[in-house]
């Protein structure tokens, strides 16, 4: 289908076109993930199989993205130059070309189908759990997230550390007083919802923004390849503090979660039902309902 488009544009004699054709082709294994840097603009480096797979897609559409911007703009000019008042005096009374208004459909169509497969094969790629070897399960709170480990009877909420508490080191809005924590190499059912209103888990290197919604249990699924800390944080505008519930993910390696497990299973044993609300939830609610 690439290469016919791109036979066509290169009979058209417009070699920018073709060439751009040529290398859709062969832009499969797109390079990506670099360090963050100031002043970056692209995405935060790749942290899962998703967000590699994401990148690459958006590494493709940029090429077809800037083929067509070349090849109008190309149009334009040409059109701008060849045919201006000076050189063209007389104008054509054309009304009707059917080679070209063929084109001009069947050529777009194709670009299109050529992006909906493989943006289709991503969609299901990324909504399809593979077998996981733990779940997690995450519930939204106005505002504030709590993290379920349902197999392991471990639960804990995760609170934004207020300015004045900030130690040396931690980061503003996305430091948290008890982050999630996660074994790297490991594939992670996530399962999100919401006790209140709804808000959204978005975690831009893991790949991964999945709406918690009350009383739907929504899923998505992780496998961080490195140990590291990866932030992420509510993007479903979702009241007054939306912007104070960030996300802190901690991937540590499989012996070192073992470890934290192994406290996490004293210090945030899980003794209520999974449905109950935190205690803490309550009173913010009465008050705002008074
Ligand atoms: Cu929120």
């Amino acid at each position: 289908m690439v290469r016919l488009t791109g036979s066509i544009f290169r009979r058209a004699g417009l070699g920018i076109v073709g060439l751009a054709g040529a290398t859709l082709v062969g832009f499969a294994g797109a390079a990506l993930a670099a360090e963050p840097q100031p002043w970056e603009l692209g995405f935060q480096p790749a942290a899962t199989p998703i967000t590699e797979r994401i990148h690459a897609f958006h590494d493709e559409l940029l090429i077809i993205i800037t083929a067509i911007t070349i090849f109008v703009m190309a149009l334009l000019l040409y059109v701008i130059v060849r045919f201006s008042a000076k050189r063209h005096p007389v104008p054509s009374r054309t009304s009707h070309n059917s080679m070209i208004e063929i084109l001009w459909t069947v050529i777009p169509i194709l670009i299109l189908v050529t992006i909906a497969i493989p943006s289709f094969k991503l969609m299901y790629y990324m909504d399809e759990v593979p077998k996981a070897d733990m779940t997690i399960k995450v519930t939204a709170h106005q505002w504030y997230w709590s993290y379920e480990y349902p197999d392991q009877k471990v639960g804990f909420d995760s609170n934004v550390i207020q300015d004045k508490d900030l130690k040396p080191g931690q980061k503003r809005l996305l430091d948290v007083d008890n982050p999630l924590v996660v074994p790297a190499d490991t594939t992670i059912r996530v399962q999100i919802t919401g006790t209140d209103v709804i808000h959204s888990w978005f975690v831009p290197s893991f790949g991964i923004q999945e709406y918690a919604i009350i009383g739907r249990l929504n899923e998505a699924w992780m496998k961080v390849l490195k140990p590291g800390t990866y932030y992420g944080e509510c993007n479903q505008i979702c009241g007054v503090n939306h912007a104070f519930m960030p996300i802190e993910v901690k991937v540590l390696p499989k012996d070192d979660f073992q470890k934290w497990l192994g406290d996490a299973k004293k210090k945030f044993a899980l003794n209520e039902p999974e449905t109950a609300p935190p205690a803490t939830a309550e009173p913010q609610l009465a008050a705002a309902g008074n």
